[in-house]
């Protein structure tokens, strides 16, 4: 079958301000990258169950938890490296979206993991998204970091 995912504009919505590279170049990673990141985790699922879901889509290479900078633990997201590109595919075409640990998981092309990029990138430590978020979200530390300061 024809892929779906030929578009690359289509492929993901997320820009790594990291990448250090053309938009072209960002584009044709995220075309024939065999990894795929998974945000909106719960920081108490393990990779033992990451590892059970994702190999439903293939043989899975590599899991790469997702660390918060200071305190090492996990942050809710991770990445997960396929040995296929169409591993790749199923997985973001099938597993996005279902619920892993009570809360739909999102799954989206990544153009390759490099290290250093385990860490969440927010001034607490986390992830960005929990720096600004204003719920309250138990499986992710409660209210977001800045609501917390307050
Ligand atoms: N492939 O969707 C993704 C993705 N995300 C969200 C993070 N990573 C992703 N990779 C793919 N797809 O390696 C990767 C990063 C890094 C690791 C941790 O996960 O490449 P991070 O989540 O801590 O930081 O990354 P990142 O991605 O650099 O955060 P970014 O893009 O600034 O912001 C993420 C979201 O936070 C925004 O979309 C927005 O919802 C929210 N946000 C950011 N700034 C504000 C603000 N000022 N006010 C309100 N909300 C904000």
């Amino acid at each position: 079958m024809a892929s779906l995912f030929k578009d690359p504009s289509k492929l993901s919505v997320y820009r790594d301000r990291r990448f250090q590279g053309t938009q072209d170049e960002f584009e044709h990673a995220l075309l024939s990258s065999t990894t795929v990141y998974v945000g909106n985790m719960s920081f108490y699922t393990t990779e033992e169950q990451v590892y059970e879901l994702f190999s439903r889509a293939g043989e899975i290479k590599k899991i790469i938890m997702g660390l918060d900078k200071n305190s090492k633990t996990p942050c809710g997201f991770c990445f997960v490296l396929y040995y296929s590109r169409e591993d790749t595919e199923d997985a973001v075409k099938f597993i996005s979206g279902t619920i892993l640990d009570d809360r739909p998981i999102r799954v989206d092309f990544d153009w390759g993991f490099q290290d250093g990029r385990q860490w969440g990138r927010g001034r607490s430590g986390g992830q960005v998204r929990d720096e600004y978020r204003t719920d309250y979200d138990p499986g992710r530390g409660g209210y977001g970091k800045l609501v917390q300061k307050e």
